[in-house]
């Protein structure tokens, strides 16, 4: 095997491991283990091949980029499982509602639940029988639509996942605001909303600044907190090129995960035949849990240090001129980090100091640099600061506005970036609504609506009545699930459009109904003939998809029907708002989207199919800063660590995790191979010093509760106590079990993203 690491914090002898590299016979072997042959068989291959590609469809997985010059199979491990996931050929009939009632579905996993199958009918919830009973799709349209006149419309929320396409999530805004509300929170609230507010605050622009081709042209990129083996293992590819040209790949990870140390490229048949792998990560530093504003400012540190010695000889390592003509706010960062002693920063990340400038010297000597991240950086009490450090870091040396540089959040959900493109967002002041009152014609309303916590907190006070999910699954994603579920039984309406059960359909509201829609992959006739959805990708690209497939029960409706038939049965008649018309040719909703927002989405029905997609633009790439001070702004950070916490005896940093088999809240098994973990979900994962000292023994078995202190007893258990390479003081538990241990007041102080990535827990035995 490839030795990966130059610095390992934590010795690999003890603790599970996988030796494999990421990619490679394990990622075929991965998808055949749970499709069994069905995956082989010539029309799954079929919409395999379509993957990604220009008039294909687009993977309902992650939002990677889908690339003009493509792969002969342009799709990975997890794009696959989520596909076949989709074309599985199990069916949730109402048969299977008449045999269980909800409560009795209330014990069932997320993983039994959704091997049910694909939704067939719509579903009506009878109190009498406590179970789901078919209905017609005009019956329930009119009952909801009756339901919602008679409610105060800022009491209803419209949440969306980041799967709907643009055209969907275009309509699903409009129906709200003419509703009567910007109610509109969505999984990116969970997600990457600490990005939306950082970076716009900071750089004017709230997505990142990277196109696919800088990641051909940078030195060295910086990766903080994303695990691309699992979540967006299409990347591997750029990576491993990027690698073997000789780009310094440094990797800031409290996990040792796989996809960023080694990778075997199943598409390559030498590579794969030899199982020669490519080293992908040059540094790998095991950083604390919640240690990164420590790190980069150690290396910011370590760059003005640099940058004095440089002086010395007449040269410098800051880009001055930029930071003269371009940046607000240097002197009293530079202050700040100046000020701030080693001890302190070695404290924080748990990091040797060696290890940080190790790291910052490649920053010094790097002409072009990027800057990756994912959760590992937005899902913390301070990710605001942590974000506006890799913007600071990268500002010292002009590495925003330039080829080759950049900051690359990866974004989750497959058109979770697209959504905000096209209205969905409870923040007014994003939204045109000036130019949707001119276009439709109706007075759109202008205070701020509801994000996920919001959202919460008013189901919680009771002021929240009715919930729509277009799409996801809501209260298996959010955290504080003991009081959320038990608030939920309260509201007077709730809607759910899905492809599949899960949990969410079963916390249900006193009204509810549960509506099944056509899938991406599927073909979708309407009155104008075959119909295609386009999605934007974390570069900011624009693409068609298109789906073949024969739909899974000729009852099913697609997602853009669903909310116009929906709006027309609640919203008074306005001959500008054509939901029929509108649900017939969805060329029309683009071009409604086009007349909303000229500058970006101009000739949108023309653009649709450019290979790779059109691209959006991006102000602060061009140096153009659309911030308060119209320049890109350093950040002073307040505190060095951004747990939100003080460390304690006997508490620990807990990092909840996702494994490779599963997308979300969707489990597609029990195998978390490139980690080890095989069997269960039920693990507690620690360093093996940690359980000695914790006077635990492995395998033991355990729960953990919150640490909070606002009284509330929160525990998840039995979880077995599993070796694992973490940092001191920091453990490790999946996503969504250990939901129930976040408080929901436990998020990002700007953006208000659930911080899932540090949550103070304690272990009973
Ligand atoms: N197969 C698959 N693909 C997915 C998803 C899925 O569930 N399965 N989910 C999709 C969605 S919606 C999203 S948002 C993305 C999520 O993709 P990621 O952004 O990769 O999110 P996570 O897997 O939650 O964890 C990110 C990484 O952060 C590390 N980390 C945790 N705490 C810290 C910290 O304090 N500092 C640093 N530096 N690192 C830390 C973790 O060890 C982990 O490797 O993936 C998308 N793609
Ligand atoms: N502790 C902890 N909590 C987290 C996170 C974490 O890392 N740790 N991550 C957070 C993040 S990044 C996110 S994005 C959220 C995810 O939150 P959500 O986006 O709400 O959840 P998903 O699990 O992606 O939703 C899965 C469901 O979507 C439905 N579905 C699938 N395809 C379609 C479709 O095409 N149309 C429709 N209408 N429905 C479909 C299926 O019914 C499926 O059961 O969770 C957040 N919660
Ligand atoms: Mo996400």
């Amino acid at each position: 095997m490839v030795q990966a690491s130059r610095t390992s914090d934590v010795d690999a002898d003890d603790t599970v491991e996988y030796d494999g590299p990421s990619g490679g016979w394990g990622s075929l072997e991965g998808i055949a283990r749970i499709f069994g042959k069905e995956w082989t068989s010539p029309g799954v291959l079929n919409t395999l091949r379509r993957q990604n590609k220009p008039r294909g469809f687009m993977c309902v997985s992650c939002s990677w980029a889908k690339p003009a010059d493509y792969h002969a199979f342009e799709f990975c491990e997890n794009g696959a499982k989520a596909t076949l996931w989709e074309l599985t050929s199990r069916r949730c009939t109402p048969e299977f509602f008449a045999k269980h009632t909800l409560t009795e579905l209330l014990d069932w996993s997320d993983y039994d639940l959704e091997q049910q199958g694909r939704l067939t009918h719509p579903l009506r919830y009878d109190s009498g029988s406590d179970q789901y009973v078919p209905c017609g799709w005009d019956e329930a349209f009119q009952a909801i639509g009756a339901q919602l006149k008679a409610l105060d419309p800022k009491s209803v929320v419209f949440y969306s996942s980041g799967r709907a396409s643009l055209e969907t999530s275009y309509l699903y805004a409009l129906f709200a605001r003419v509703y009567g509300n910007n109610n509109l929170p969505d999984s990116s609230n969970m997600c990457h909303e600490t990005t939306s507010v950082a970076l716009k605050q900071l750089i004017g622009a709230g997505v990142g600044t990277v196109v696919f081709q800088d990641l051909s042209n940078c030195d060295a990129m910086f990766f903080f907190g994303q695990n691309t083996g699992s979540n967006s293992p299409r990347f591997l590819h750029p990576l491993q090129d990027a690698a073997k040209r000789g780009v310094q790949i440094i990797t800031f990870n409290p996990v040792r995960e796989k996809g960023l140390e080694v990778f075997v490229n199943p598409q390559n048949p030498a590579e794969m035949l030899t199982g020669k792998a490519t080293q992908i990560s040059s540094q790998y530093h095991q950083v604390k849990v919640g240690g990164d504003i420590g790190v980069i400012l150690g290396i910011c540190k370590h760059v003005f240090a640099a940058d004095d010695k440089a002086k010395a000889e007449g040269k410098r390592v800051l880009d001055t001129a930029f930071i003269e003509q371009h940046t607000k706010g240097f002197e009293s960062f530079e202050a700040k980090v100046r000020a701030t002693s080693w001890d302190d920063i070695e404290a924080a990340s748990g990091l040797s100091r060696a290890a940080i400038e190790g790291a910052a010297q490649v920053y010094v000597e790097a002409d072009r640099v990027i800057g990756i991240y994912g959760m590992g950086l937005t899902q913390h009490v301070h990710g605001f600061e942590n974000v506006a450090m890799l913007v600071n870091m990268l500002l010292l040396k002009g590495n925003i506005g330039r080829d080759g540089t950049g900051i690359s959040p990866v974004r989750g959900h497959s058109n979770v970036q697209g959504q905000r493109t096209v209205g969905i967002s409870e923040k007014p002041e994003l939204v045109p609504l000036d130019k949707y009152a001119r276009q439709f014609g109706f007075e759109p309303p202008r205070d701020k609506g509801m994000n996920t916590v919001e959202t919460c907190e008013g189901v919680l006070s009771r002021k929240v009545k009715a919930f729509f999910g277009l799409g996801g699954n809501f209260v298996r994603a959010i955290p504080e699930r003991g009081k959320m579920e038990a608030a939920w039984r309260d509201l007077e309406l709730t809607v759910q459009i899905a492809t599949k059960l899960n949990r969410s359909h079963l916390v249900h509201g006193k009204v509810a109904y549960l509506l099944p829609c056509l899938g991406r992959t599927e073909q979708d006739v309407q009155a104008s003939g075959p119909q295609a959805v386009t999605m934007e990708d974390t570069f900011s690209c624009i693409q068609g998809s298109i789906g073949l497939r024969k739909p899974a029960s000729e009852h099913l409706k697609s997602e853009v029907a669903i909310v116009a038939g929906l709006a027309k049965a609640t919203l008074p008649p306005n001959p500008k708002l054509t939901w029929d018309a509108w649900a017939g040719d969805y060329g029309l909703i683009r071009d409604q989207i086009e007349e909303t927002y000229p500058d970006k989405l101009h000739d949108f029905n023309a653009r649709m199919f450019t290979p790779g997609g059109f691209y959006l633009g991006n102000s602060a790439r061009e140096r153009i800063w659309k911030t308060k001070s119209g320049k890109a702004e350093f950040t002073v950070p307040q505190t060095l660590s951004s747990t939100g916490f003080d460390d304690a005896p006997g508490r620990y940093r807990l990092l909840t995790m996702r494994s490779n088999d599963q997308f979300n809240t969707t489990i597609y098994g029990y195998s978390d191979r490139l980690r080890g973990i095989e069997g269960t979900r039920d693990v507690l994962l620690m360093n093996p010093d940690e359980i000695r000292r914790a006077g635990l023994s492995e395998g033991q078995m355990v729960s953990l509760i919150s640490d909070a202190e606002d009284g509330v007893e929160r525990e998840v258990g039995p979880l077995k106590v599993t070796p694992f390479r973490l940092p001191d003081g920091c453990v490790g538990a999946y996503y969504p079990e250990m939901n129930p241990l976040i408080p929901l007041s436990h998020h990002d102080i700007h953006s208000k993203t659930p911080a899932a990535k540090s949550v103070p827990v304690r272990i009973r035995a």
